[in-house]
């Protein structure tokens, strides 16, 4: 038996302390209880702009120190990966850093503010041979992992229809402050790349490429009060001054799949009652499937080989131990949370790193993410269907 002090080491140094921050290092500090690794994590060191807040941070999430300069961060020779959680805008920097000081990297979505960018960040990792991921966490859901074996294994037949929403209402008081993600020069677009970014990945992770996009968006709210104080995805709006919001409060959009599936997406932050309500509804030849983020340990399914006085859809609970990860936690039916899809990824990156195990999503997903991204914002200048693989 190898002694906890004689295995492997994964020194982790992380950009960002607020929300992602917290997700994340929660499930570097659980992992281990819960999941056998050829490495343990170690986590070393977390960094912010703000001293106190990155101080405050690295004692109450158990970092053993602290930086405020992310230069310094990737730099650091005691440092194996580096977890990116800071705004879009700076994970192409950081990144390219990290990945020049030879680390891992594990990058929140979306991967980058433009495809240019992102295209720039998997040719460099790939080119320095470092371990990349990028955080696209609903994936790693034993419901959602459950869907996918669905599929592929042929149990709802050839697909017709996927069609997915990601609804969110926090911004639909006109007094929520201009928060960094309302911001074009920070956050890329609005809820099209923050969320529809997640729809995206999901259906490329479920049923395959996207062949060709069309879409609108709209702005509903044009102008707000200017940001005082940053807390969750909001915080304190200030009293007198206001700014311009430049990017979407909403984006829809068509698809059509490259296996002859027919997509329709919306995402929006203006689905008055809706809180996270990220789904998928799957229909094939011989059955469907239907997944809720707000009800994220469940999946509907209906199979048309189902007795027909016993047809029906129905709902799976998907916290059994044949179910994947959730044998890890507790036993059957005790339900697990949002957070628990950051401890599977940082496992899955965990074993990618130590021992070579495959990995997905890397750079070259969030890639594939950011060309549907753009694809549809494309069609919306134009006003025209475009083909994802033109750009
Ligand atoms: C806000 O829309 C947000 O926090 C996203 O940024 C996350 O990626 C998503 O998982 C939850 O909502």
């Amino acid at each position: 038996m190898v002694g906890v002090s004689d295995r492997k080491k994964i020194r982790v140094g992380m950009v960002g302390y607020k929300f992602m921050g917290k997700a994340h290092s929660h499930a570097y500090k659980d992992v281990g209880m819960f999941f056998d690794m050829d490495a343990d994590y170690v986590m070393r060191a977390i960094c912010g702009r703000n001293e106190q807040g990155v101080r405050e941070a690295a004692a109450r999430f158990g970092w053993e120190s602290w930086e405020t300069d992310w230069r310094r961060l990737v730099a650091r020779d005691d440092i194996d990966m580096v977890d990116i959680n800071a705004p879009s805008d700076a994970h192409k920097e950081i990144a390219l850093a990290a990945i020049a000081n030879g680390k891992h990297v594990l990058c929140e979505k979306p991967l980058a503010l433009n495809l240019a960018d992102a295209r720039e960040m998997l040719e460099a990792a790939e080119k320095a041979g470092v371990k990349h991921g990028v955080c696209f966490n609903y994936r790693f859901l034993p419901a959602v992992q459950l869907a996918k074996k669905i599929i592929d294994e042929g149990k709802i037949g050839d697909i017709y229809h996927y069609r997915a929403t990601y609804l969110q209402d926090w911004l639909v008081d006109p007094g929520a402050p201009l928060a960094w993600r309302l911001r074009k020069e920070i956050a890329g677009s609005g809820a099209h790349g923050d969320i529809n970014a997640h729809c995206i990945d999901l259906a490329r992770f479920l049923i395959g490429e996207f062949d060709r996009v069309v879409g609108h968006n709209r702005t509903f709210i044009k102008e707000r009060p200017l940001l005082a104080q940053s807390e969750g995805l909001t915080g304190r709006a200030s009293a007198t001054e206001k700014g311009e919001v430049t990017v979407d409060d909403a984006t829809g959009f068509l698809a059509d799949f490259k296996n002859g599936a027919m997509g329709v997406f919306i995402a929006t932050r203006f689905a008055t009652g809706r809180k996270n309500a990220n789904t998928f509804e799957i229909h094939g030849s011989r059955g469907s499937i239907r997944w809720d983020l707000e009800r994220l340990n469940e999946l509907e399914v209906y199979f048309r080989d189902d007795e027909p006085e016993l047809a029906g859809f129905r709902r799976i609970l998907a916290t059994e131990s044949v179910h994947k990860y959730a044998g890890n936690w507790w036993p059957t039916g005790h339900i697990i949370g949002y957070e628990h899809g950051f401890v599977h990824i940082v496992y899955e990156f965990a074993q990618h790193i130590a021992a070579d195990a495959p990995f997905a999503p890397t750079f070259y997903d969030g890639v594939k993410c950011q060309q549907v991204l753009e694809a549809v914002d494309l069609s919306i200048e134009r006003g025209a269907w475009v083909r994802v693989d033109e750009l």
